[in-house]
């Protein structure tokens, strides 16, 4: 049996480690349960078996796939790939060099290669398209399976810049497959998630070692990850994310009006400056405030109907409890509104921040032009401390924002003198391979809102914190059919009329302090959508 390059089907690869195995299983039998229940590839990967050994059962599997209409890989051993005629060789950066592996195993047979970072891949696209078939990018998540690690975890935002470094390199050959610590609550994540910033192509499939080869019911477990890749629609949060047309001021009234009338319990995990003025915006917004860092709770609070999460990581929170926090809220599919305060000012907020944006799938991301800027990757300067970065232009920001936005598959805020949203949550669809049609960074739904400069907003502390309450009272609020996005939107336009308001009344700092809190007050017991002034302007 034949199989040519074109036939290979990426979707559901298996690699094996016989060092895992259940108890009163063989290789062969996790292999076969997993063929019969949609594995589309196997790799046998057996890193101290001796070579005879190695062959026997190479040779055996390769009949059982070939059986099953599957194509048969071999790690790292040119030498048995060649011997037992397997259908490709996969080899890590620290094995024989591609060049070299292709001059052994002639044009046909499938070459794949490990790859973690972006200049791996520009080294890939000058060999050019008969060297390297797929790679397997990686490691994704924390993994027990591949013995002393030398990558550390990339988490979905390393897998797209090597996207985006294939798309860069027109190597559209090259095919892909994530893989380290996949399993089924973040695959669907994942696929979601990577995605090149133009659009143009996703993950062609998922490669998983212990999931199935260490499941007590190999067959079962790989059902369940091929109904994943089935799904291809992730119900991430219980709130609609069509994209829709803009509403009118009407309707973002009738949002503010359900969101008050539901009276949300907002959890907040926040910076100590923050945690009073978001706990009295909260109310006077109608929402219920609980500023828990109690881990043994989370999942009690992320179950209480209409429950939000406000993520703000100037927190000193224990960081085992922020990401049980995450797993609760997600687990129950509430919304969870990221502010990666002073994301980039230091290593060690920097690594925080990435390891919460891998674990987690966001409703919102909000940040100030610094921390948008940082995210988004389009500069990687520290930032200074907290503070936002002045004088940068609206075009970069709007940029920078519709990155974040799309990269995170999540509404993004930028504050500012204009407050920039960004919808990349693409109607919450995935597909394997073809990206996300008609939808990339520089199409997704964008809009600005400006109401002339409320400079003063920038001389009280937690301001732009309290945008976050703010927004998690507004999606937090909303029935299981309202839009996201109008949520949000609602939320920044709340905000900003009531700073304006605030702004207009205040005798200084002190004084606006309370003047904004009595604006929102006012506006969510008495609303009427011709005092909001802000300008929403659609890019
Ligand atoms: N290669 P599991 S991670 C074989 O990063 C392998 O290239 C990796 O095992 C890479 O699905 C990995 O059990 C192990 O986490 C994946």
């Amino acid at each position: 049996m034949k199989f040519s390059k074109t036939q290979f089907d990426y979707s559901l690869y298996l690699v094996t480690d016989s060092g895992m195995l259940p108890e009163g299983k063989t290789l062969y039998d996790q292999v076969e349960a997993g063929l019969q229940n949609g594995v589309s590839l196997v790799q046998i990967r057996e890193k101290d078996a001796d070579t005879k050994f190695f062959i026997e059962e190479a040779l055996a599997i390769k009949e059982l796939c070939h059986s099953h209409n599957v194509p048969l890989i071999i790690n790292d051993r040119v030498d048995v790939a060649i011997a037992i005629g397997a259908d490709g060789v996969h080899v890590g950066q620290d094995d024989m060099p591609i060049p070299m592996v292709r001059k052994l195993v002639g044009p046909d047979m499938v070459i794949g290669w490990s790859v973690g970072f972006a200049h791996e891949v520009d080294e890939l696209a000058q060999w050019g398209p008969e060297m390297v078939d797929y790679i397997g990018i990686g490691t994704l998540f924390a993994t027990q399976t591949k013995k002393n690690p030398k990558k550390a975890p990339m988490g979905p935002a390393g897998a797209i810049r090597v996207l985006d470094a294939l798309e860069r390199n027109n190597a559209s050959w090259c095919r892909t497959v994530g893989i380290g610590g996949l399993h089924p609550d973040n695959i669907e994540r994942v696929l979601y998630q990577c995605v090149s910033s133009n659009g143009k192509r996703s993950l062609d499939g998922i490669s998983v070692v212990s999931d199935i080869v260490a499941s007590s019911d190999a067959g079962a477990s790989t059902k369940v990850l091929r109904s994943l890749l089935d799904k291809r629609d992730y119900k991430f949060v219980e709130l609609d994310v069509k994209q829709k047309a803009l509403p009118s001021g009407e309707d973002f009234a009738s949002v503010l009006s359900i969101a008050t009338k539901t009276r949300p319990l907002i959890q907040h995990i926040t910076n100590k400056v923050h945690q009073n003025f978001g706990a009295n915006v909260t109310l006077a917004l109608q929402g219920s405030p609980i500023m828990s860092e109690i881990e043994s709770e989370v999942r009690d609070l992320a179950s209480i109907p209409n429950a939000t999460l406000l993520l703000n990581t100037g927190s000193v929170a224990p960081i085992d409890m922020v990401k049980s926090a995450i797993r609760a809220y997600n687990d129950v599919k509430r919304p969870i509104i990221f502010d990666p305060v002073g994301y980039s000012a230091t290593e060690t907020r920097l690594t925080f921040n990435n390891t919460l944006l891998a674990l987690g799938q966001y409703s919102c991301i909000k940040g100030n032009s610094s921390e948008i800027i940082g995210l988004s990757e389009l500069d990687n300067k520290k930032m200074k401390g907290v503070d936002a970065t002045a004088g940068l232009s609206l075009d970069l920001l709007i940029k920078a924002t519709r990155i974040v936005a799309f990269k995170y598959k999540t509404i993004a805020v930028c504050t500012g003198p204009h407050d920039i949203i960004a919808d990349g949550t693409v109607n919450g669809k995935y597909t394997l391979s073809e990206g996300t049609p008609d939808q990339s960074v520089d199409t997704i739904p964008c809009v600005t809102i400006f109401d002339g400069e409320i400079p003063i907003m920038g001389d009280i502390t937690a301001s732009g914190c309290s945008l976050g309450s703010t927004i998690a009272c507004m999606i937090g609020g909303q029935k299981n059919d309202s839009n996201l996005f109008h949520a949000v939107v609602t939320a920044v336009l709340l905000f900003k009329t009531a700073g304006k308001i605030a702004s207009e009344r205040c005798n200084g700092s002190g004084s606006f302090h309370v003047e904004l809190i009595d604006a929102l007050y006012r506006l969510s017991h008495d609303i009427d959508p011709n005092v909001w002034t802000p300008k929403l302007t659609v890019v």
